[in-house]
């Protein structure tokens, strides 16, 4: 890992130009893995740019929030680099990036369903989120990490991790997360942030999901918001985030399914397993990805198609 690390630090250095962004639909952790190495390059005397579109403003109290361009209006035509972060494929990329020339691509990501696309990628999926790859990054260049990059990677560690809660959770999670803290990040400040306040827009949401959650042959939560509720209560573009959760939470529950519908026949559905089901195998059948116990995709057709091949293929493994 190492030799690659290396590399990320030669290809930064011999850049001048450099755009990061993060994927499709950005969360803390590709808002904080994003805005960590904006801090980190921006300190570096180099023209840089990030890009977030659709970009939640949850995340709003984290240093140079506000250089983050959520429109394509500002950026070059052409960058020596594009760094993306927490993107699994070529398709989650957050922008077109078909109308910009970049000499060079690097993806950093810990996707278990990645696709390579990049001209260097660091990889671990392993590692329960992209911001403490990040910080295995800055530390291997002796980077002393402030706290405005420590307030970031802890946003997106906390946030992946469900608190630190998930079963992706690895030992050195939690050493990276002392580390972070005595450089002075405030867990209860983070938390509170980043998750534990809600609008009462998102009450409202999470009035409706325990008012509709459906409970299948008491081992699946299924929970389906159309878009005329979604956009009714749509005070922040992540705002549907976490609702999967709630599913996953009930007793005797092995999978929670949250189908959001994001247009006419389109559909987002996202996935949430204890430890019998793989559901990022099960997301990857619909093009999708992610991760054992967290994945999603697109689908494009009918719900109730949707709704009952999913509950065959999950019940299948188990
Ligand atoms: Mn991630």
């Amino acid at each position: 890992m190492k030799k690659e690390y290396n590399e990320l630090r030669k290809t930064i250095e011999n850049s001048k130009t450099i755009l990061i962004t993060g994927h499709i639909d950005p969360d803390g952790d590709a808002v904080g893995s994003t805005l960590a190495m904006y801090n980190y390059i921006s300190k570096l005397n180099k023209y840089i740019d990030i890009i977030l579109l659709k970009l939640p403003i949850t995340f709003s109290y984290l240093h140079n929030f506000d250089k983050i361009k959520t429109n394509e209006i500002n950026l070059k035509k052409e960058y020596d680099l594009l760094i993306v972060f927490d993107c699994g494929d070529n398709k989650r990329i957050n922008f077109n990036i078909d109308n910009y020339i970049f000499k060079k691509i690097v993806v950093i990501d810990h996707h278990k369903t990645h696709e390579d696309f990049g001209n260097l990628t660091i990889l671990d999926y392993k590692s329960p989120s992209t911001c403490e790859i990040v910080y295995d990054i800055l530390k291997s260049f002796k980077y002393d990490i402030d706290l405005q990059i420590a307030e970031c990677l802890y946003t997106g560690m906390l946030t992946d991790t469900g608190s630190f809660k998930n079963s992706n959770v690895i030992p050195t999670s939690f050493l990276v997360a002392y580390e972070l803290i005595k450089i002075g990040v405030n867990p209860n400040r983070i938390s509170r942030l980043a998750l534990d306040i809600i609008t009462l827009n998102k009450l409202e949401l999470i009035k409706y999901t325990y008012a509709n959650l459906e409970i299948i042959n008491n081992n699946i939560a299924y929970l389906y918001i159309n878009k005329d509720i979604l956009d009714k209560y749509d005070d922040d573009e992540n705002i549907h985030e976490g609702l999967v959760n709630y599913g996953k939470n009930i007793e005797g529950i092995e999978v929670s399914i949250f189908i959001r519908q994001l247009d006419e026949s389109l559909y987002k559905a996202s996935m949430r397993s204890t430890d019998k089901v793989d559901v990022a195998i099960i997301s990857k059948k619909y093009n999708g990805g992610g991760h054992t116990a967290a994945a999603g995709f697109e689908y494009n057709g009918n719900l109730e198609d949707i709704k009952n091949n999913l509950i065959k293929d999950v019940q299948s493994q188990l």
